[in-house]
This record gives structure tokens, C-alpha cells and sequence, in this order.
């Protein structure tokens, strides 16, 4: 397995006109996760991965298991879960530029999650495991099993990469700051952005939210910085890479999936870092061009196309 992952996926609706939710009454029904995400964009590039999850045993979550090993990606530790449903959001459009979620996840399926869900998940092949801050966020016994499964990661020796997203509206009050804190100290790889970096550091500095995480125990930190591209750095070396620039952004939500799933990608193709940072960019920036958190995903040929065009 290249890429395992954890995290709960739900189906996203999306009304078609723009106003207060009260009087939408046409709908878009899409699955989003940001887990699912990223390794919908691996398994479109040819990755073999894998995830774990509790849906419901409802209709929801039928829909969200199809599409996702429709895409490619392994379910086989996906569990439905007879009392729990399946999560779901709306989005409500404020105008075309803003819009806000509304999250009605609260004892999902996905937040049953306990440390026996991977109990017996053998890991020992498994090269990457992917987080996010989402999963340990979502109730006290997924945050229980994420650390259980970063435990078994460690002693196997796979490579833990995190992308922090953090969910205001998920993390607790107290203690949010120091459990995403604890996990950033526990990974390989550190995938945050700069709101992250002023959220958990104060600072929206890229070379010092890297030294911070670096300071807390992360192994090699990557910062995403939007259209400023991402800044890198590991024990060995640290740069800038460049935004691929785009005619418009038209979505950007999921575009930070879509970027962990390119720096993982290239590090499995055993790219310098530099180029797999670069392929992260590349496929963030192809993200936000396209509607939805997984639409915009490409294939192997339009990324080689993108990139080879003159974007950078
Ligand atoms: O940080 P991103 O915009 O890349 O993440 C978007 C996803 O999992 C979205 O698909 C949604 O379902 C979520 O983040 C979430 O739980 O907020
Ligand atoms: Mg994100």
C-alpha cells in the first residue's frame, strides 16, 4: 500500500443559487472529505492507497462508498455503522466570492471511530500514512485511535505526513492548540498553511511556522502559501517553490488536499524535493480551477500537461 488514511467523508450540499440557505431550494449532492480527497487525487495518479472510515448504513453512505472506490481507492476498512448516520454539510453562497458551511456531523457514523477500527489493520506495508487534524477532532474516541494508529505507524516505521486543517468549529476551546501541537511533534511531514501557522504559532511567517513545528519534533515541515506557492524545508534543505499561476479560481476548497496529494505522490515517484513540492503546487492550482473538492483532480496526463505548459 502506498498511501493508508483515516477521516470521515460526507456528502456536501451545494445549493445552485446564492442567498440565504432558507430560500435555496436546488441542490448539488457531492461527496468532500479531506482524506478522501487526497487520496482520490493519489489514485488518480496511479497510487495504490487506502482508507478507514465508519459511514452510515444509509443511503448517504452508500453514495460516499461507491465514489470513493469508484475512484480507485481501497475500502475494505470502511465499516457501516447501523446506529450512527452519515455525516453531511451544506454550503451557503453569501455571494460568488464568499460562502459559509454549516456542519451536521455531530455523532456521525464517521465519529464512532474507535481504536478497534485499526486494531487489527496490518500497517507493516503501508509507506505513507496520511492525516489530518479533522479525524482527532471529531470526538474523544477518534481522537483515542489516531493516536493508537500514529503508535503503530511509528513502530513500523511508516512515514506519518499531517496536514493540520484545522476546523474551528470542530476543535476543542482548550486543549485544540496542543492536540494538533502533539501530533505535528509525532509526524514525518508537516503540511500546514499560513492562517494555520498564525492559529497555532502566531506567526504567518513561513520559515518560522516551519521552525516551529520543527521544534516541536516534525521531521520536514511544508508550508503552503496560496498563490505565493509553498515553502520547504527537512534537515538537508529548505526553499521556496513558485504558485502555478491560473486564469481564475473558481473553487479553492480542497485545493490543500489536492496539494498533499501531489508532494506524496512525488515523494513515492522518489522526486528531489524540491520537484515533488512543486507537483503539490501543480495540482493545488489545477483544484482550484474546477467546482467541488475532488472534480478538479487530474490525470497523469493533464498534470504532465499543466506543468509542462508554461504556468510557473
Ligand atoms: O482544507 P481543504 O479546503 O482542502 O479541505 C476541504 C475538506 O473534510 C472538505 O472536503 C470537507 O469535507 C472537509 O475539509 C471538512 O471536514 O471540513
Ligand atoms: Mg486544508
Amino acid at each position: 500500500m502506498d498511501v493508508l488514511s483515516v477521516g470521515e467523508t460526507m456528502v456536501l450540499f451545494s445549493p445552485k443559487t446564492n442567498g440565504q440557505l432558507r430560500y435555496a431550494n436546488d441542490f448539488s449532492a457531492r461527496i468532500a472529505g479531506a482524506e478522501t480527497n487526497t487520496l482520490i487525487g493519489l489514485a488518480k495518479l496511479g497510487h495504490k492507497t487506502s482508507w478507514i472510515s465508519r459511514v452510515g448504513n444509509d443511503e448517504l453512505g452508500a453514495k460516499i462508498v461507491s465514489a470513493v472506490r469508484g475512484e480507485g481507492v481501497d475500502t475494505t476498512h470502511v465499516k457501516h455503522d447501523k446506529e450512527a448516520a452519515t455525516g453531511l454539510f451544506l454550503k451557503e453562497k453569501t455571494n460568488a466570492q464568499t460562502s459559509s458551511i454549516f456542519y451536521y456531523r455531530k455523532d456521525s457514523a464517521a465519529s464512532k471511530m474507535t481504536s478497534e477500527d485499526i486494531e487489527n489493520i496490518d500497517v507493516s506495508d503501508t509507506k505513507y500514512l496520511y492525516i489530518t487534524g479533522i479525524t482527532p477532532a471529531l470526538s474523544k474516541s477518534c481522537e483515542e485511535m489516531i493516536f493508537a494508529l500514529l503508535h503503530k505507524a511509528k513502530k513500523e516505521k511508516v512515514t506519518v505526513v499531517f496536514d493540520p486543517n484545522i476546523r474551528k468549529k470542530l476543535l476543542d476551546k482548550n486543549n485544540g492548540v496542543e492536540l494538533i501541537k502533539k501530533i505535528i511533534g509525532l509526524s514525518d511531514i508537516v503540511l500546514p498553511g499560513k492562517s494555520e501557522g498564525d492559529f497555532l504559532f502566531d506567526t504567518t511567517d513561513a520559515a518560522e511556522i516551519s521552525k516551529y513545528c520543527r521544534n516541536l519534533g516534525a521531521g520536514a515541515v511544508v508550508v503552503k502559501l496560496g498563490e505565493k506557492g509553498a515553502y520547504y524545508e527537512n534537515k538537508d534543505q529548505n526553499g521556496f517553490v513558485g504558485a502555478y499561476s491560473v486564469p481564475y479560481v473558481m473553487d479553492p476548497v480542497g485545493a490543500g488536499d489536492g496539494f498533499a496529494a501531489g508532494l506524496l505522490s512525488g515523494l513515492l515517484d522518489e522526486l528531489a524535493w524540491k520537484d515533488a513540492v512543486k507537483r503539490a503546487c501543480a495540482m493545488g492550482a489545477l483544484v482550484t480551477q474546477v467546482d467541488g473538492d475532488i472534480e478538479g483532480l487530474p490525470t497523469q496526463d493533464q498534470l504532465q500537461a499543466f506543468m509542462e505548459s508554461d504556468n510557473q
